[in-house]
C-alpha cells in the first residue's frame, strides 16, 4: 500500500490538512484579485520563490520518509492546479479591463488648466473700453524713447528742475553734443506730442504702455508699471469736459459708490494740474496703512488741461484749440479694484496670486 498522507501527527495539522488549507486560502484570494497588481500579489504570496506552495515543497524533506513521496506529489499537483488558476484568472481580469491601451471612460475627468490674461492686461483693456465708449481711440507708442519726446516737447527742457520727478533709466547712448539722448520713457505722456504731430484735431485718444522709473519699490510704487495717457485736443474742449469724462471712467470701472477726489497738482506740460485719487480700499485712515499712509486716498492720476506752450510746439494753435490729458497708473487702479495691498505681486510670477484673476 502507498505511503499515505493522511496520516495524523499528535495536535499537528496532517500534510493533506496543510495542503487543503493552502489550496483554499489561494483560491479564495485568487477569486477576488482583479487587477494587475494584486494578481502580482497573489502570485508572490502563493506561487512565487518564497511563497506557500514552495514552502509546502520545501518542507518535505523534514517529513518521515514514508509520508515524504506522496506529500511531494500532491504539492507538486497543488503548484500545477494553482498555476492553470492563476493563468484563466489574469485571462478574466485583462479581458474584464477591455483592450490594451484603451480609455476607461468611467474614470472621472481631468479639468485642463487654461491660460488667462495678466490681471494687469485685463485691466487694461478695461480702461481703454471705458474710454472707448467715450469715443477715444487706442493707439500705442515706442517704450524707448527719445528725450526730446519725453522731456522737451512735454515743456520739460534741459536742466528743468522737474526733470527730477522722473528717475530715469538712460540708455548707453550719446548725441553728437555728448548729451544722453535715449531713454525707457519714464511716463506715456510723450505720445502727447506724437500723435499731436501725426494728425489735426480733433483728437481723442489713450494710449496703453510700460514705463520705467529708476526708484525704490514699496507697496504703491514699481520700477516698471503701467499708465494709460489720455488726451483730448479740440476747438472749446475746457476742464469741466476733464473732470466729466474722468469721472465717468471712475463710475464705470470702480462703481458708483467709489469716492473720488481731485487736488491741484502741478505738472509743466499742463496748466492747470489736478491729481485724481480714488478712496482706499484697506483701512479706515488707519496711519499704518501700507497703501495709503492713513491719507484714506490712493492717487491713480494726473491730469490737467494741456499746456499752451505744449500745443505751440505740436505746431497747433493754442488761441483755437485746447485740450485736456490724463496719464494714470494701471497697477493703481487694478489694486483698487481687486483689494490687492501690494503692487510687487503682480510681477512675481507666482501661479497662487495670477490664477484669481
Ligand atoms: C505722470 O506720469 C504724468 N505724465 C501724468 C500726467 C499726464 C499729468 C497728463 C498731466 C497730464 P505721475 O508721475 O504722477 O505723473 O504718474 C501718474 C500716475 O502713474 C500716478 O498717479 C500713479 O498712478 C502712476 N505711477 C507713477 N509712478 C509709479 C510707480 N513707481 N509705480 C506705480 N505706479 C506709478
Amino acid at each position: 500500500m502507498a505511503d499515505s498522507v493522511n496520516g495524523s501527527n499528535g495536535g499537528e495539522p496532517s500534510p493533506d490538512d496543510r495542503i487543503n488549507a493552502v489550496k483554499d486560502a489561494a483560491l479564495a484570494a485568487l477569486a477576488v484579485a482583479d487587477s494587475a497588481d494584486a494578481l502580482q500579489e497573489w502570485r508572490n504570496q502563493y506561487i512565487g520563490r518564497s511563497g506557500e506552495v514552495t514552502l509546502l515543497l520545501r518542507s518535505v524533506g523534514s517529513l518521515p520518509a514514508e509520508q515524504r513521496a506522496g506529500f511531494g506529489q500532491a504539492a507538486n499537483r497543488l503548484k500545477n492546479e494553482l498555476e492553470g488558476s492563476f493563468d484563466t484568472r489574469q485571462a478574466e481580469v485583462t479581458a474584464a479591463s477591455g483592450p490594451a491601451g484603451a480609455i476607461d471612460v468611467s474614470l472621472p475627468g481631468r479639468k485642463p488648466s487654461g491660460g488667462r490674461l495678466h490681471p494687469i492686461t485685463q485691466t487694461v483693456r478695461e480702461i481703454t473700453a471705458a474710454f472707448g465708449a467715450m469715443g477715444f481711440q487706442t493707439v500705442e507708442g515706442p517704450e524707448v524713447e527719445l528725450d526730446r519726446y519725453n522731456f522737451n516737447a512735454m515743456n520739460i527742457p534741459d536742466d528743468h528742475p522737474a526733470r527730477d520727478m522722473f528717475d530715469t533709466f538712460w540708455l548707453d547712448r550719446v548725441d553728437e553734443e555728448g548729451a544722453r539722448s535715449i531713454l525707457l520713457r519714464t511716463h506715456t505722456s510723450p505720445m502727447q506730442a506724437r500723435v499731436m504731430e501725426a494728425q489735426d484735431p480733433p483728437i481723442r485718444v489713450v494710449v496703453p504702455g510700460r514705463c520705467y522709473r529708476y526708484e525704490a519699490t514699496d507697496a504703491s510704487h514699481e520700477w516698471h508699471f503701467n499708465q494709460v495717457e489720455v488726451m483730448a485736443v479740440d476747438e472749446g474742449i475746457t476742464f469741466a469736459d476733464l473732470k466729466g469724462t474722468l469721472f465717468e471712467f471712475a463710475r464705470r470701472v470702480f462703481g458708483p459708490e467709489r469716492k473720488v477726489r481731485f487736488r491741484c497738482d502741478f505738472f509743466p506740460f499742463v496748466e492747470p494740474g489736478v491729481d485724481m485719487a480714488v478712496d482706499c480700499f484697506n483701512c479706515e485712515g488707519d496711519p499704518a496703512c501700507r497703501i495709503c499712509r492713513g491719507s484714506r486716498w490712493l492717487e491713480i492720476l494726473g491730469a490737467g488741461m494741456v499746456h499752451p506752450d505744449v500745443l505751440r510746439r505740436a505746431g497747433y494753435d493754442p488761441e483755437r484749440y485746447s485740450g485736456f490729458a490724463a496719464g494714470m497708473g494701471v497697477e493703481r487702479v487694478a489694486m483698487l479694484k481687486h483689494g490687492i495691498d501690494d503692487i510687487r505681486h503682480f510681477y512675481a510670477n507666482d501661479m497662487r496670486f495670477l490664477s484669481q484673476f
